[in-house]
């Protein structure tokens, strides 16, 4: 039976994140811890739902398993399965064939089918790798009151990292006269957030057209973006204001969790009618010794603290021994830090042990310590090293 929606939202959450190193050995790159509580994907999945948009393709391929099962159906962020939900969508076998998604454009050409069941006038197609807060109807309702055939959601970025993104060039109007895929020499920093509303007749028969190009890559910014602009389709800009993060480099996330531990940070998760969901793992409150110190820092629940810690973010489990110092520091849930240790800029990702005495890290380079790793006695990690998941490590 269909069920007529207005707008589908589809989430490419297919992504290898291989610039996160270790930290996406074993997990896609929307499901990253952040924040304390988090994971990456909460923040499209929560603006779905602050928006009024009911129905999610969530379309992964690169290591699914964590990604399936943490989205479920979609309840822990309001998108009830009664009325649509989250649906997690991986490339499948149709009669003969069954094709990996070889990118972006082809990830929702391959999930046409399923588009179709709710007959959308609109489909948003978005990134599962961006730390922001977004209402997405707004721009729905600009790229109606434009009469467009496109949208693309843009934002200022600095001009040096211009030429990581897609660039985008408007007239006075908004409608977009050029639009270039990290281009070398980038003519300005107006950059494309990966965040595109698209008619769905007029995209339907962009997909089919590009999927039919054997030269294309199958790529909204390097190639239906370009398509459809040369054929003169209506597309315009649509700037946002406000805090927007691609957290898939390690500096980039490491800084992003930074920015939570200002005082008042611009990602405001304290905002009432606008609120970030995540799923609840339920688990007593923190609890921090006699003789620890803690000081700007976000501290989760079930944290068991009798070190320092400063400036950082802890998860929800971790313990941290008596003497032990961590400063500048991410320590993901379940992570196990013994005495007399110290964590300086260093990122230790889930269920992580260290003994007593373990030494992660220096002032300058990011180190950061993949799952599972188990630090012997007094073992030392290298500032600016990367440790596979796993990894036993014993003193030299
Ligand atoms: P990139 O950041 O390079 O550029 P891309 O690698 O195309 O983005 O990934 C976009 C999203 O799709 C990510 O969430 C990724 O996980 C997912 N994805 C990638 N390949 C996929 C696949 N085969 N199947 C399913 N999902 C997949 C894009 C735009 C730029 C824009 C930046 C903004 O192309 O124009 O500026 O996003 O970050
Ligand atoms: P990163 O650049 O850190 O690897 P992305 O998630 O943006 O992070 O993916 C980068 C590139 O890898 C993209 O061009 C994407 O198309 C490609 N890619 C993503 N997933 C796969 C996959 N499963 N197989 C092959 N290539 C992939």
């Amino acid at each position: 039976m269909i069920t007529k929606k207005r707008c589908v939202a589809m989430l490419l959450a297919g992504g290898q994140g291989s610039r996160l190193g270790v930290l996406t050995k074993k997990r896609a790159k929307p499901a990253v811890p952040y924040g304390g509580k988090y994971k990456i994907i909460d923040f499209p999945l929560s603006n779905c739902a602050n928006s009024g948009i009911d129905t999610v393709g969530v379309l992964t391929q690169y290591e699914p398993l964590e990604l399936n099962e943490y989205v479920g159906t979609g309840a822990p962020w309001d998108l009830d399965a009664s009325s649509g939900g989250a649906l997690v969508l991986p490339p499948y076998m149709s009669g003969q064939k069954g094709e990996w998604y070889s990118g972006t454009a082809n990830a929702i050409y391959q999930n046409i089918n399923f588009i179709e069941r709710y007959d959308p006038d609109y489909i948003l197609v978005l990134s599962g790798d961006h730390i922001y807060k977004m209402d997405y109807s707004k721009m729905i309702d600009y790229h109606r009151e434009k009469g467009a055939d496109a949208t693309i959601a843009v934002i200022e970025v600095p001009m040096e990292e211009a030429s990581r993104f897609g660039i985008v060039n408007t007239d006075e109007e908004g409608r977009i006269v050029e639009f270039e895929e990290k281009p070398p020499a980038p003519k300005s920093n107006t950059a494309s957030m990966g965040i595109y509303v698209f008619n769905w007749k007029t995209i339907r028969s962009y997909l089919m057209q590009d999927n039919d190009d054997p030269h294309s890559d199958n790529d909204f910014g390097k190639n239906v973006l370009p398509a459809m602009l040369a054929a003169g389709e209506k597309m315009y800009a649509y700037v946002f204001k406000g805090y927007w993060k691609d957290v898939g480099t390690i500096e980039s996330l490491w800084e992003s969790n930074m920015e939570l531990l200002d005082e008042t940070p611009q990602l405001d998760l304290h905002e009432d009618g606008f609120r970030v969901y995540t799923r609840n793992y339920a688990k007593p409150p923190h609890y921090i010794g006699d003789g620890a110190r803690v000081k700007n820092s976000i501290i989760g629940d079930g944290c068991k603290v009798l070190g320092e810690v400063e400036n950082s973010v802890l998860f929800p489990g971790v313990t941290i021994g008596r003497g032990t110092t961590v400063r500048d520091s991410i320590i993901m849930q379940e992570s196990d830090i013994g005495k007399a240790c110290t964590i300086d800029r260093a990122i230790i990702d889930e269920e992580v042990t260290c003994e007593d005495g373990v030494v992660i890290g220096g002032d300058k380079k990011i180190t950061v310590v993949g799952t599972g790793v188990y630090a012997t006695k007094n073992s030392v990690i290298a500032e600016g090293d990367m440790i596979e998941p796993g990894r036993v490590l014993k003193q030299d």
